[in-house]
């Protein structure tokens, strides 16, 4: 960072400014100048050991869609039908991250990252869904693996972000079957046995809501299905089945010391005011709203309010099942863009939902309203509701309309903006003990936005789709010095 107004040098002119005015009153102003290098000293500073990474998925960054053996997704298909993904864009080439790998860790080290998490493609690894693996595939992730280890940068690995094999689907209905459900854990044991000697790190499942409620319920994202409520319903419990299956799997897979959990984007409830009865009600309201996967995997049981609200649509399930579903984990990651924001209510459920304004700010995605309080809130819920020891932020950040000025830079000053206010909330969170251990910004480069295509950008680095040109936005500079000072900037 070369500009004029570093913070150092801010420092130094308002010191002038405090020193010429302490000959006027000397003793006053003495004092504030001492409090505020104090101050600075100290700024949102995070613990050492505090984890920075950036987060990335497989079918979003990789392209190569029918190299090495890969077989279709069900995000293959999806894109392929029209009128599915804005603009008819797919993953085929996407940023051809599956060629530029070293190159892409190379972007992440040049911001002094220190860990990276990224998926595998299951239908790389197991083009069927299950049976034979494909060596040239796992080679592959071998080669992404010790490129970080290389370049000093620990890997998380997420076994599944959304690319179920398509075979699957076509042979079993995808979620809808147990079938897919024991290949997940099947190919979980072996994904984890492959690499534990170097990964100690892995999640299980990437956002439940996004594959199960819009996959198979609003046909929003692949396969692009609109079951039932109670057929939907049957797919969210054995997605977290296969969660906790696949947690069983590894622990008995792996090699001892590896680490597991789940990167989850729970509703994250924000009392409206911080006073007791609106954080009660948030508390409440947490557990309620995410009753089908996060409290299910959390507590091992389904809410009452839950079983309830669903009648006979809920969801079948055995008190074995119930038990794999909670398996113990190590960590859990959470995936926060946005809040939902409650109040105190008297009704039964104790809380009330508050709708959104039509003027509260957003970015360039309508979706993502801007509410940084979810950063202190998310651990603070994982601690203070389920006694979670150990968290991290698997994804935040935001997309923005970024634009290449005539300069050549990328000025995102609103996704700067966005992740500086997030982390303010984030080391209050941290400062008061609650368990944060590191943060992964969504995304390292643009990419392929799952439904709107290429047309929304989310990276620190700005990709030309055209050329494959990635260019370091201003928020590349900014994680920069803010990771070398440990502190928010
Ligand atoms: C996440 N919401 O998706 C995914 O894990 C990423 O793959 C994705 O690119 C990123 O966030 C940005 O969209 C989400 O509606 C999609 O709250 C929607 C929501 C949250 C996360």
């Amino acid at each position: 960072m070369s500009s004029k107004y570093s913070r150092r040098g801010f420092g130094k002119a308002v010191a002038g400014i405090a020193s010429a005015a302490a000959a006027a009153r000397p003793g006053a102003v003495a004092g504030a100048a001492n409090n505020r290098a104090r101050a600075e000293e100290n700024y949102y500073r995070f613990p050492s050991g505090f984890l920075w990474g950036c987060a990335t998925a497989s079918y979003q960054i990789e392209g190569a869609a029918a190299e090495d053996g890969r077989k279709p997704s069900v995000w293959d298909t999806y894109a392929r039908t029209p009128g599915k993904v804005h603009n008819g864009d797919t993953g085929d080439v996407s940023v051809d991250d599956y060629h530029r790998y070293k190159e892409d860790v190379g972007l992440l080290k040049a911001v002094g990252g220190k860990c990276y998490r990224y998926s595998i493609a299951w239908p790389r690894v197991f083009p069927e869904g299950s049976g034979q693996p494909n060596a040239k595939a796992v080679d592959h992730y071998d080669r992404v693996t010790d490129e970080l280890l290389a370049q000093g940068i620990e890997p998380f690995v997420t076994l599944f972000h959304w690319d179920l094999p398509q075979a699957l689907q076509d042979r079993v209905g995808g979620w809808e079957s147990k079938e897919t459900v024991k290949a997940f854990a099947d190919y979980s044991a072996f994904m984890t046995r492959r690499l534990s000697d170097r990964v100690h790190n892995f999640f299980t499942i990437n956002e439940f809501s996004c594959f199960t409620d819009e996959g198979y319920g609003s046909g929003t994202k692949a396969p692009g299905l609109t079951l039932s409520r109670a057929r939907v319903n049957q797919v969210r419990h054995n997605a977290v089945l296969a969660h906790g299956m696949a947690v069983q799997a590894i622990r008995a897979a792996a090699r001892p010391g590896t680490r597991v959990g789940l990167a989850e984007n729970p509703s994250l409830c924000v009392p409206v005011i911080e006073s007791a009865p609106h954080v009660r009600a948030a508390q409440q309201a947490m557990r309620d709203v995410n009753a089908q996967f996060l409290t299910v995997i959390l507590e091992g049981r389904y809410l009452d309010s839950y079983l309830s609200r669903e009648r006979e649509a809920a969801p079948k399930y055995t008190a074995e099942e119930m038990k794999i579903i909670a398996s113990p984990l190590d960590f859990v990651g959470l995936n926060i863009y946005t809040p939902t924001y409650i109040r105190a209510a008297s009704s039964q459920a104790g809380y009330e939902v508050v709708p959104y304004p039509t003027s509260y700010p957003k970015t360039a995605s309508p979706w993502l309203m801007v509410g940084p309080e979810i950063a202190y809130w998310a651990p603070r819920h994982l601690g203070e509701i389920w006694s979670v020891k150990d968290a991290y932020i698997t994804e935040n950040g935001c997309s923005s309309d970024d634009v290449v000025a005539t300069d050549g830079h990328v000025y995102d000053t609103d996704r700067v903006m966005y992740v500086r206010n997030h982390l303010i909330h984030a080391h209050r969170a941290v400062a008061e003990g609650w368990p944060l251990r590191g943060y992964f910004w969504w995304s390292l480069m643009d990419n392929f936005e799952w439904t709107d295509g290429y047309s929304k950008r989310f990276g620190i680095y700005y990709v030309d789709f055209k050329t494959q040109k990635r260019i370091p936005k201003l928020s590349a500079s900014f994680y920069k010095e803010l990771i070398a000072r440990n502190a928010v900037v």
